[in-house]
Parts: C-alpha cells; structure tokens; sequence
C-alpha cells in the first residue's frame, strides 16, 4: 500500500471513519489548501476580521477562546458563519491535560462549551490514556477528533523520544476518536514493533511553528518554512499564526499573506506526492 506520505488527502479521506478527519481531508482537497491560520488575538473584532481576510485561504481556523477579552457566546455563532461561508473546519487549541472526569467537563460545559461547535481539539497524553477516554465520552458522540500532543514546535520541548512513542500508542489504541497528532514530522509506524503498526495506519500531522520571515519569536517558538514542514517531515497541515496576521490586522495584507502560505503550502505537498 502507498504510503499517506505520497498519498493525496482526497485518496485518505476514503480510509477515515472519524467525521471530523474526513471533513478535514476533504476541505483540504476542495480548497487545495494544506494552510490552517492560527487567531490569537485579544478583540473578538479582530478576530473576525482575520477569520474573514483568511478564510478563503485555509482549511481550518485554529483558535484560542479564552484568550478573547470580550468573549461571548454569539462570536461561537459568528464563527459557525463565517466557517460556512469559506468552507473551512474549526479547531479550539484547549490542550487538554486533566483526569478525565474533570477534561468531560471543561469539553462540554463552562462559558465555552467547545464541544459543541470545535470540530477538532486537543490534549496532552500526560495523563495517561483516561484523558482521551475522558474526552471521547463527550466527543465522540458529536462527530468530533482528537489530536494528541505528540511534540511541540518549542525549544527544549520534553515531549521527545519514549514520550512521543507512547502518545503515538495511545492514539493507536483510540483510533475511532484520535485522529492525529500535533508533532513535528510524520508518526506512521512509531513506536511499535515492525509487526505492530496497523498497515492501514494514516494518523494527520498537524504542524505549528511555520514562518517564512523569521526562525523564532524570542519566546521558545522555533519556525520552520512550509516546504521543510510538507515536503521534509512529512506534515499534513501547516500551522501560520504571526507569519499570516503579524502586529497589524489589515484586510488586504492578511489575504495577501495566507494566499502566499497556501501557495508554498500546496506547491510542497503536490511535489510530495508526485514524488516517488
Ligand atoms: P505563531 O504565531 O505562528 O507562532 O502561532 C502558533 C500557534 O500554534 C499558537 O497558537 C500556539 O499556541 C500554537 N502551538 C505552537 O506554536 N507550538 C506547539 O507545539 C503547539 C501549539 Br502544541
């Protein structure tokens, strides 16, 4: 069987059960965009404005709601809009890490109920494998994908070697809930002896810590370009934050730069598969 390295996202989303890595899959070939914008800014006006100029260019929205100053609950009504009118799926980076009584909770209730309209979320495996059944009480039900923090994009991140090989079990052993992974490069195959790994296994790398103008922010975050992201380590969807909406929020200027990040995005997946 090909590899999901030199497969297309259209040939992979026939392989995913799991709802929300399907309409993941399928946005990414409708769109021809492999581009996630990440929105981490404080004024729910600001938000929307960068949701709108970049929206046609991604696939996914990543947000942060409880970093919104004046959050309330008709922005998760403004987004649900706007997510319609570009097509692109919507992703709540809560990074979950609790007991899973207590992750159930924090998922389906408080102020921001993100089960209720976040196609896809996150956790971190170190609670132990409780934290996705936690999780999937809640999520699975709605259609929803975990992805499980694999590594992260920082300098002196711990979450390296045996630590990334059990996220990658754990994920195996839920496969009907965990869709993928934040990591750094691909995951096929880690962790498991050569008989153990399912051969049909094809888990989404989701992958922060993209830029095209500077290779860090002075605060642990380390970029890399989206060619080396794709093309080099294998990743799925490419994570721009600063890189798309930097210090200012300017229509024109957002458009402009997420169009450059799917372009260089694609070009490098599209290279990817067409390779051999
Ligand atoms: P940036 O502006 O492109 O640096 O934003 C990156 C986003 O991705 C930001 O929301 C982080 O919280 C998120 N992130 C990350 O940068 N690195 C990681 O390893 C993980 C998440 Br996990």
């Amino acid at each position: 069987m090909t590899s999901p390295y030199h497969q297309t996202y259209a040939e992979r989303a026939l392989n995913h059960e799991n709802p929300a890595a399907k309409l993941l899959l399928e946005t990414m070939e409708r769109k021809k965009s492999n581009l996630a914008v990440s929105v981490d800014v404080t004024r729910s006006e600001d938000f929307l404005a960068i949701v709108d100029a970049a929206g046609p260019y991604v696939c996914l929205v990543k947000t942060h709601v409880d970093v919104l100053e004046d959050f309330d609950y008709s922005l998760v009504e403004r987004l649900q809009e706007l997510s319609k009118r570009h097509d692109f799926v919507i992703f709540e980076d809560r990074k979950f890490a609790d007991i899973g009584n207590t992750v159930a909770l924090q998922y389906s209730s408080g102020v921001y109920k993100i089960a209720n309209w976040s196609h896809i979320t996150n956790a971190h495996p170190v609670p132990g494998s409780s934290i996705v059944k936690g999780l999937s009480s809640v999520g699975l039900p709605l259609g929803r994908g975990l992805l499980l923090l694999a590594e992260m994009s920082t300098k002196g991140s711990l979450a390296t070697g045996s630590y990334t090989e059990e996220a990658v079990r754990m994920a195996r052993a839920h496969r009907d809930f965990v869709i993928g992974f934040i990591a750094q490069r691909r995951m096929d195959g880690i962790g498991a002896a050569p008989d153990e790994a399912p051969e049909d296994e094809d888990f989404l790398i989701l992958t922060p810590g993209v830029g095209l103008e500077s290779k860090g922010d002075g605060m642990g975050q380390q970029y890399r370009t989206p060619r080396e992201v794709v093309l080099d380590s294998g990743c799925d969807v490419i994570i721009v934050g600063r890189g798309i909406y930097g210090s200012e929020f300017q229509p024109d200027t957002i458009a402009a730069r997420a169009e450059r990040y799917m372009a260089e995005g694609w070009a490098a997946y599209v290279e990817r598969t067409s390779s051999t």
